[in-house]
């Protein structure tokens, strides 16, 4: 495994983490999904990172699945179907846990196009900013497939049913600015200040309670399968458990000397 198909850099709280295979368009194989899933274990188990930045280098931010893999390859005729599913449950499946579960807030910056699985995995970061020349296209109906790693679920819940199955079925390109006013993704900035721009909003997040911001995405994503009650329980539960926790005293404690706080916990 070739550690350069991930860059990992560190500025300040902020681990920047760049898919780094551009002659193909930072499309997934077995090796850059090693090497993303290690980063990603290494950014949650330092406590000094506080906030990670994912983005593709060149002009992509990744094509998705890299379908000259042998994982993915049709079987020659005659022979088994390759099965799919193989690839999806031992690399897309633990890529997306580890975001949903990531100590820490996770901030896409999308460079260039997304495709199929990466537009999961853009989507599946806490807050999305994309460059204006930068697209998502879903993939998956021009291959003969289903929208997958976490797609049937993110799709509908950011931009309705209505619009997540014409973006699946027709599989058009839909630019980054379209994508920000059907608030599919957080921000559509100018292409020359997506980097910054994603940088800064990491670093704002560095600087805040990581874990309120950690347990606030646990309660967005699990009041999905809630009723309002069950939401009202589970917020009970989480302001209990963040209640007694470091960053609250200090938050309070800053709001009445009226000075800016230092949250520390993670
Ligand atoms: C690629 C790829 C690619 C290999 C461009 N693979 N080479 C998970 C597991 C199980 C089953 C399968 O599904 C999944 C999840 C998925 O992600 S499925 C969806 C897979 N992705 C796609 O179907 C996207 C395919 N790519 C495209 O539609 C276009 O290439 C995009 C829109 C990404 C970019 O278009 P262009 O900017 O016009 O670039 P290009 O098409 O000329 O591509 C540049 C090169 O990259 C080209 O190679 P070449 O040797 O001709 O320069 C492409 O073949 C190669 N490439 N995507 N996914």
């Amino acid at each position: 495994m070739s550690e350069s198909l991930v860059l990992s850099q560190r500025e300040g709280a902020v681990q920047r983490i760049t898919l780094n295979r551009p002659e193909a368009l930072n499309s997934f194989n077995g090796d850059l999904h090693r090497a993303l899933l290690a980063t990603l274990e290494a950014a949650a188990a330092d406590a000094s990172v506080r906030a990670v930045v994912l983005t593709g280098a060149g002009r992509a931010f990744s094509a998705g699945q890299d379908l000259n893999d042998p994982l993915v390859k049709p079987a020659p005729a005659g022979q088994p179907p390759r099965d799919m599913s193989e690839v999806l449950l031992r690399h897309y499946r633990p890529l997306m846990q580890r975001l949903q579960s990531l100590p820490v807030p996770v901030v896409a910056a999308v460079n260039g196009v997304a495709a199929g699985a990466a537009v999961s995995i853009a989507l599946g970061c806490d807050l999305v900013v994309a460059g204006r020349s930068a697209s998502f296209l879903q993939a998956f109906s021009r291959i003969g497939l289903v929208p997958d790693s976490g797609g049937t679920w993110l799709l509908p819940r950011l931009v309705g049913r209505a619009r997540a199955l014409g973006l699946a079925m027709l599989g058009d390109k839909l630019p980054a600015a379209e994508a920000e006013r059907m608030g599919m993704i957080w921000k559509c900035v100018d292409d020359d200040a997506l980097m910054a721009e994603a940088m800064a909003l990491a670093a704002r997040l560095a600087g805040m309670p990581t874990r309120a911001l950690v347990a606030t995405r646990r309660a967005i994503d699990a009041s999905q399968a809630l009723d309002l009650d069950g939401a009202v329980q589970m917020e009970a539960r989480l302001q209990a458990e963040l209640g007694a926790s470091h960053d609250y005293l200090e938050g309070v404690a800053a709001f009445a000397a009226k000075r800016a706080p230092n949250f520390t916990d993670r």
